[in-house]
């Protein structure tokens, strides 16, 4: 070995611990909260033991979750009790459903910028034929594991983090408009409303509204990570709950595994499953019940929604 190699290798060793120096330092900065933490896996176990309690709430109230049935009260009280416990601030909003007295529940995680708030929704009401499980059981369970994953990790997000549970969107996303019509001019507060309006169809696909691209960037990033094709939602445009805040003005987004149309080859073989056929077979049926699930599709959304949730309001 010349002198010089001798010296350019003592250079290059210094040059690497540096470099661990400096890797060192970023961690241990990470470790002080200055870097935001990553989401969690949100256990599918904890979103399907939710769906058997909306299961056993229609079971014993007429074999339904709808609105203005006692199902529908239940599933809130459900909810509510155990957002309570984990440290949010709930409210249930009263509105008017076709003359019938509807209730939405809204829930605050305290902490953060107000006037920038990040919005996850779901509707909790069934349709009368069954218990809507899938619809709208999993986006309702889903949102709530994650409102539950938020207090678990005693996250202190910078913008304000809020879920809501709409009542009557069956009747056409009746609560989510009697929300926002109620918002007034804080409507301008939100920074952003994602929606989960059926995420466990037992012949899934992984749609992505399309509406704002920011909030669509954020979803199809996560989605591409995974290895898993998504596709625009366009089919499914203004039928849930995303409306009302979108005609405001509202940034949207969301996710949604598909409902009564069908499958098409493309989509079967982006996805698996069979083309052909609906989505849901079950969408709005009395056979939505806690076996129209596909676990994988709840599993992945679940997680898709923690994520995009930890990153939009850090
Ligand atoms: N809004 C849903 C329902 O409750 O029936 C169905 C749906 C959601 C359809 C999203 C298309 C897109
Ligand atoms: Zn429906």
């Amino acid at each position: 070995m010349t002198r010089s190699t001798r010296i350019r290798r003592a250079a290059l060793a210094s040059g690497a611990v540096a470099a661990l120096a400096a890797t060192l330092f970023t961690t241990a900065g990470a470790y002080a909260g200055t870097t935001p933490k990553a989401a969690p896996d949100i256990d599918v176990k904890a979103v399907k033991g939710d769906l058997d309690q909306f299961q056993s709430i229609a079971d014993a109230n007429g074999g339904n979750r709808a609105h203005g049935k006692p199902g529908y009260k239940a599933s809130i009280d459900f909810v509510k009790e155990k957002l309570d416990k984990a440290g949010f601030t709930t409210k249930v909003q009263e509105f008017d459903g076709g003359g019938t007295k509807g209730y939405n529940l809204v829930a605050d995680w305290p902490g953060g910028d107000e006037s920038k708030t990040v919005m996850a929704g779901a509707h909790l009401d069934s349709v009368p034929a069954g218990p809507g499980i899938n619809d709208n059981g999993s986006g309702s369970a889903g949102i709530l594991e994650v409102a539950l994953a938020v207090a678990k990790a005693d996250l202190k997000p910078t913008k304000h983090l809020r879920f809501g549970w709409w009542g009557d969107e069956e009747d056409g996303m009746v609560g989510s408009q009697a929300y926002v019509d109620k918002l007034g001019a804080d409507k301008s507060k939100i920074d952003s409303y994602l929606n989960f309006d059926m995420i466990g169809s037992p012949n899934p696909g992984y749609f992505v509204y399309d509406d704002d691209t920011r909030l669509e960037k954020v979803f199809k990033d996560w989605y591409a990570k995974k290895n898993i094709a998504t596709e625009k939602e366009t089919e499914g445009d203004g039928r849930s709950d995303h409306a009302a805040f979108k005609d405001a003005g509202v940034p949207v987004g969301g996710l949604f595994s598909g409902a009564d149309y069908k499958k098409t080859e493309k989509q079967a073989k982006d996805w698996g499953g069979e083309a052909g056929k609906a989505f849901d077979a079950c969408y709005h049926q009395a056979c939505d019940t806690s076996k129209n699930i596909d676990d994988k599709a709840l599993d992945t959304n679940t997680d898709a929604i923690a994520g995009a949730l930890w990153e939009l309001s850090s």
